[in-house]
């Protein structure tokens, strides 16, 4: 096992992280930016290394600074977190070539399933659902039009190298194909060096469910159940769940199955997530692989009392998986809500400042992710996800219930968060019901906005 290993991460994750590796009688070492100096994880880790400015790009997205933080610190491992340099195939080769164990997959692992068109290769041999569509990249416009005739309109173009929805378009006939394909090509080129873009059928009012799946260096590989995280924004997960409501456990668990399927056929050696859409009749078409550790992790924790994040730790280490897949039992219902710091009113508008007031909830079932306490100050230059609160219960009603209760005892002052949405949200029928699709949420907000307006249009009479 490791000795020591650095952190090349910040805030929630930062603290994840150490948490698991005390538990493992590991020591770590953060490396933080200047604006993350008072940084109350810090106080927790054997060793910190200041590696810039605030900004990412001079700091945690710095692979010299951080190898360099890790040969200074006798780290023997680092573990990226999420985000930053979590999915950078190049970073876990620099890794591997100064003899530091990237906590994560290979970078052959990770470039394999990074690559949506490779992603989507290997999901067809290991039988995981898929999309009807290509795979091949686009040359030519011609060609894209006969398959997108095969499969049928609607399609979707996306890029190769895409990810959180950047660099898609969504095509209701011929008449828009080939611009699409270019617009596209362009965009995803700017924001990912590679202009590489490909279609499949697209697929309207879906649920988001991912599975998350664990793979060892022994050629093993489990799944730990799913997580419905179809209420977000604009890409920004919001609420999560596992399991999923109203799924049927059949197509789940050979949805499942296919997923830990695909990892251990890439070779794949970590905590990874493929993210599926699911339709009305509950058939699952694959959207991704992250392969990183997520936000979200906790549910999944929650619900089968597996420690992903020292499971990852063990399986970098070189040990085979803990758990086989009978051993993994999914056990009652577990709900996440991102605490943000923004204003949901003015367009989930940032709130960087001074906390006052920060009261966590508890309680049996009642679980806080947060690195701030009162008297921090947030810094504007990183993600405003200031927490996670998450609950487990027996039902997903009792979950409802709890996540209730402990929306009302948490108190966050004077920053404006998302808590009083998720205290609406949680009495909403539509959720409550759990009658929602990937639009739900945005729709939701578009009618507050609407009778915003109408309410304006009053008062001016
Ligand atoms: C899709 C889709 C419908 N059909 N692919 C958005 C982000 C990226 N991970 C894939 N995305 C989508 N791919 C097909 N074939 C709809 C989306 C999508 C979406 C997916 C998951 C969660 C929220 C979403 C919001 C808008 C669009």
């Amino acid at each position: 096992m490791f000795s020591r290993i650095l952190i090349a991460n910040r805030g929630e994750i930062a603290l994840r992280i150490i948490r698991a590796a005390r538990e493992l009688d590991i020591e770590t070492v953060c490396v933080y930016s200047e604006a993350d100096a008072d940084g109350p994880w810090l106080e927790l880790a054997d060793e910190k290394v200041c590696i810039g400015p605030g900004p990412a790009t001079e700091s945690y997205l710095r692979i010299d600074r951080i190898i360099s933080a890790a040969e200074i610190s006798n780290a023997d491992a680092i573990h990226p977190g999420y985000g930053f340099l979590a999915e950078n195939a190049h970073f876990a080769e620099v890794c591997r070539d100064c003899h530091i164990e990237f906590i994560g997959p290979s970078p052959e692992a990770m470039a394999l399933l990074g690559d949506k068109l490779s992603c989507r290769r290997m999901a067809k041999e290991a039988k995981t659902p898929i999309f009807p569509g290509s795979t091949k990249p686009i040359e030519e416009a011609a060609a894209a039009i006969k398959l997108a005739e095969k499969i049928g309109y609607p399609v979707i173009v996306k890029a190769v190298a895409g990810g959180g929805g950047r660099g898609m378009r969504i095509v209701h006939s011929e008449a828009e194909l080939a611009t699409a394909i270019a617009s596209a090509a362009q965009e995803a080129a700017a924001a990912f060096g590679n202009g590489a873009v490909y279609i499949e059928k697209f697929l309207p009012n879906a649920r988001h469910v991912e599975i998350q799946v664990l793979g060892d260096k022994h050629g093993n590989a489990i799944h730990l159940f799913e997580r419905d995280c179809t209420t977000q924004r604009r890409h920004q997960k919001l609420i999560e769940e596992a399991p999923a409501p109203n799924i049927d456990p059949k197509k789940r668990d050979a949805v499942a199955k296919s997923a830990a399927d695909l990892i251990r056929k890439a070779n794949y050696a970590g905590a990874a997530t493929v993210e599926f859409l699911m339709d009305d009749d509950h058939k699952f078409y694959m959207l991704e692989v992250n392969t990183r550790i997520q936000v979200e992790h906790p549910i999944t924790e929650m619900i089968t009392g597996i420690d992903l994040v020292k499971e990852m730790i063990r399986i970098a280490a070189g040990e085979p998986l803990s758990y086989k897949q009978k051993d993994v039992k999914l056990r009652g219902h577990a709900i996440e809500c991102r605490i943000n710091a923004e204003d949901p009113n003015k367009g989930f508008m940032p709130q960087p400042g001074l906390v006052g007031e920060f009261i966590i909830p508890g309680g049996p079932g009642v679980r806080v992710d947060s690195h701030v306490r009162s008297g921090y100050c947030i810094p504007p230059n990183y993600d405003s996800m200031i927490g996670k609160l998450i609950v487990h219960a027996p039902t997903r009603e009792d979950a409802i219930v709890k996540m209730r209760g402990a929306l009302s005892e948490m108190k966050i002052s004077p920053i404006k968060t998302t808590i009083p949405l998720h205290q609406r949200i949680m009495h909403e029928p539509a959720f409550v019901n759990a009658l929602y699709d990937i639009g739900y949420l945005e729709r939701l907000l578009e009618k507050d906005a609407l009778q915003a307006t109408d309410s304006l249009v009053i008062t001016e009479h």
